[in-house]
């Protein structure tokens, strides 16, 4: 008991005063951890993991979200999800694959005329610049239907997908050179590379081919530059992980391989399966090649064209001097290079050997022309031991490394131990491992990969939960596990189950160095980033009808749509272009119209396009689908769709039969809403409010909500004049609602001053 009032004290000296806070505030601290179970270590966990309300997370991860095609954006080390990102699947919260923008996107998606709508996500990885992650990009891959998209930072929207014109599956990708030169990817499956034509599982030496893309990224678009990428064929061997050489091994690149006995199955003729004949060889294939003298050699006109792409056949590649193959030990997994590129790391499955390469051996075999013998496609075979720089034995299926800041120190998974082991890969030592559950599969540490890792926290992504959470049903969540790795010792701080896909992998980076906008420039397709072409302003809102097309280019602000109504004849092909007005932070709109299978979300600035056609007379809702103000569920509007030739038999609406006693009660509502936005004025105006440029987008959007009653009053005042109570009744009560939202923006405004410590002005 003594220890624990210390440790009571110490974390309430941190701030953490569970005793003295508000949620339980009868509780002492010793009282929750009683009644919940909890140790001191939980209680420790807690305390490195909570992040109090208001608070932000240190890194952001941004992970695979496996078999959803999405991307995960959570915070470490909180581990609270921030948000899903839409990439190779439709995501209606986002509009993703409901607009037409977005539909453009997944569009480049498209193979062989057909729309795929979901993807196999595996490793995404961060644009780079010398080697350390920039935040501006995050890229990728799908291993089903090979591609890769890019999705850019500043909006974490998905921006492009590209496909593989000579894949049929690609795992080891999307790998980023150190300065985002290329995004690179390797074939998974080998299959005939231009893949028209049939050919036999016999054939498969012959036919089949493995390879490597090199996906150019324009840096400055922001897009990857097709025409400028290139591939290099390679073996039928099953081309696996990779990763780019940096510092002294910058412009090469590494990938490992499995199944290099190029063993294709059969079982249904009575021949030993795949995973048989796939893991029979003691090693397989690390694959070393220089890819900027690739590039130079595609330049120079060397490549063949296969599907409109530039492809280096490999016995050019063997030829020039630029692939080189090194054993590895069987069915190896991951390979990692080394903060400082001087070594890079493979952990074989089916052996408890670790590897240590060294790329100064590897550059002087190549050197000195020392080669142990050539594959059976003439391709030059490195001696495992004239690269080797050690090998250790960590354990059982060790699958992937990632780096510490402290220099010689990696984290190796290992996958049926289901441990994390942390050594020195420089002495060859084994310096603690701890227990996950269970059996990891790849494990991330802060800009792990990168010349610069930070250190502090790993991730360890396991491939199966069973146990540790609630039963949800025969499929569990998956579990992301949290480990500090400050100490010597490393300590499992939190469990934290992802109800979304395998993620297989997940990168970190500084949160600081993520610069999102919190609203576009008025009037943008967010998709290309440029200015939308029908992007309306305040007051420019129209409706035209061309023959059977009518195409609206209306607005959002709240909490009003415009157009009110649009008017069609069953048939027409409608097409709706939305600008949401707003400048205020968060004021996104969504539009959806009844049963038409379209959705828009529309953020402040954002111009969006939902087309369809109205195939069925009917009157059809439409709405904001997001909740944005008090008078959200007011956000609405009529698609009428007429039968052809329709005339109208009445033309007045009907009434609310106002009276002089209801215009007098809203002009008195109007007045008192007045005094409460006149005393929040005050306050703002009292305080240096200007210096928070927050609040300052508040104010400017709550006068410009205000100025929007400027005409209103002379308009009630007319109609009252004139003894028409509905109109003016009517038309004050627009007044209040211009109120509403002016002072919702103000007692949102006081209380940001409030809260973030505003200072008096004289
Ligand atoms: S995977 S568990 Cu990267 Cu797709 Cu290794
Ligand atoms: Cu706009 Cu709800």
């Amino acid at each position: 008991m003594k220890r624990l009032s210390t440790l009571a004290a110490s974390l309430m000296a941190a701030g953490i005063g569970l005793a003295v806070t508000s949620a339980w505030s009868a509780d002492s601290l010793q009282d929750v951890m009683k009644a919940r179970g909890l140790s001191q270590q939980d209680l420790l966990a807690a305390a490195k993991t909570y992040v109090p309300t208001g608070g932000r997370d240190e890194f952001i991860a941004i992970s695979s979200g496996g078999q959803s095609g999405q991307l995960i954006v959570y915070g470490i080390p909180s581990m609270r999800i921030l948000k899903y990102i839409g990439v190779f699947t439709p995501e209606p919260w986002q509009g993703y694959g409901f607009d037409e923008e977005s539909k453009k996107v997944l569009a480049g998606g498209r193979i062989d005329g057909k729309d795929i709508t979901w993807g196999d996500t595996h490793h995404p990885g961060f644009s780079e610049t010398n080697g350390e992650s920039d935040g501006q990009f995050v890229f990728i891959n799908d291993k089903a239907n090979p591609r890769i998209a890019v999705v850019d930072l500043r909006d974490f929207e998905t921006k492009q997908i590209v496909v593989n014109p000579i894949f049929k599956s690609e795992h080891g990708g999307a790998f980023v050179t150190p300065n985002s030169e290329y995004i690179f990817e390797a074939s998974q499956y080998a299959s005939p590379l231009e893949n028209k034509k049939f050919y036999p599982l016999e054939e498969f030496n012959e036919k089949y081919r493995g390879g490597m893309t090199y996906w150019k990224f324009d840096r400055t678009k922001g897009l990857i530059d097709q025409k400028q990428s290139f591939s290099i064929e390679l073996p039928p061997y099953s081309q696996d992980l990779s990763d780019a050489g940096k510092g002294p091994s910058d412009g090469w690149s590494f990938t490992n391989s499995f199944c290099s006995e190029r063993y294709v199955g059969g079982i249904e003729d009575g021949r030993p399966p795949y995973e048989a004949g796939c893991s029979a060889k003691d090693t397989d294939y690390l694959h070393v090649i220089n890819w900027k003298k690739a590039a130079e050699l595609v330049k120079a006109g060397k490549a063949k064209k296969i599907n409109g792409h530039d492809v280096l056949p490999m016995e050019v590649a063997i030829k020039e001097g630029i692939l080189f193959l090194i054993p590895e030990p069987k069915s190896p997994h991951g390979v990692d290079v080394t903060p400082d590129g001087t070594k890079l790391i493979v952990a074989g499955k089916l052996d408890t050997h670790v590897s240590v390469y060294s790329f100064e051996k590897i550059m002087a075999a190549i050197k000195a022309g020392k080669f142990e013998s050539k594959d059976p496609y003439g391709i030059p075979v490195i001696g495992m031991k004239d690269a080797l720089h050690t090998q250790v034995s960590l354990g059982l299926g060790p699958l992937h490394t990632q780096y510490d800041s402290k220099a010689c120190v990696a984290y190796t998974s290992l996958y049926v131990d289901s441990q994390v082991a942390k050594w020195d890969y420089c002495e060859g030592k084994l310096l603690d491992k701890i227990s996950v559950h269970y059996n990891i599969g790849h494990l991330m540490t802060m800009e792990g990969d990168t010349s610069k890792p930070r250190g502090k926290y790993l991730v360890a992504l396991n491939k199966l939960a069973i146990d540790r959470f609630n039963p949800v049903g025969p499929l569990h969540p998956q579990n992301h596990q949290l480990i500090d790795i400050s100490g010597d010792k490393m300590q499992l701080i939190y469990d934290m189950p992802i109800p979304l896909g395998e993620p297989h992998y997940v990168v970190a980076i500084d949160a600081k160095k993520l610069k999102p906008a919190v609203r576009y420039k008025l009037g943008t397709n967010s998709r290309t980033d440029e200015a939308h072409p029908d992007a309306v302003k305040a007051g420019e809102e129209k409706t035209v009808k061309k023959g059977n097309k009518v195409e609206v280019w209306g607005s959002l602000i709240r909490s009003h749509i415009t157009p009110e109504k649009i008017e069609a004849e069953v048939g027409d092909e409608v097409t709706i272009h939305l600008t949401n007005l707003e400048r205020a932070q968060d004021e996104t709109h969504g539009f959806t119209v009844s049963t038409y299978n379209v959705h828009a979300s529309v953020e402040p600035g954002k111009t969006v396009t939902v087309k369809f056609k109205a195939d069925k007379e009917g009157v059809y809702p439409y709405y904001c689908t997001e909740f944005c103000s008090a008078l959200h569920l007011e956000m609405q509007g009529y698609l009428l769709v007429k039968p052809k030739g329709w005339k109208a038999t009445k033309t007045t609406l009907a009434k609310g039969n106002y009276t002089e006693t209801d215009y007098k009660a809203t002009l008195k509502k109007v007045a008192d809403t007045q005094v409460i936005i006149d005393s929040v004025v005050t306050y703002i105006t009292s305080v240096n409010y200007k210096d928070f440029p927050e609040v300052v987008a508040m104010v400017e959007d709550a006068f410009d909500q205000l100025g929007k009653t400027k005409d209103l009053k002379a308009k009630h005042e007319g109609y009252a004049a004139k003894k028409d109570w509905e109109s003016a009744n009517l038309w004050a009560e627009q007044i209040w609602q211009y109120q509403v939202k002016t002072a919702d923006l103000g007692l949102r405004a006081k209380t940001f001053l409030e809260e973030h410590g505003a200072k008096k002005v004289k």
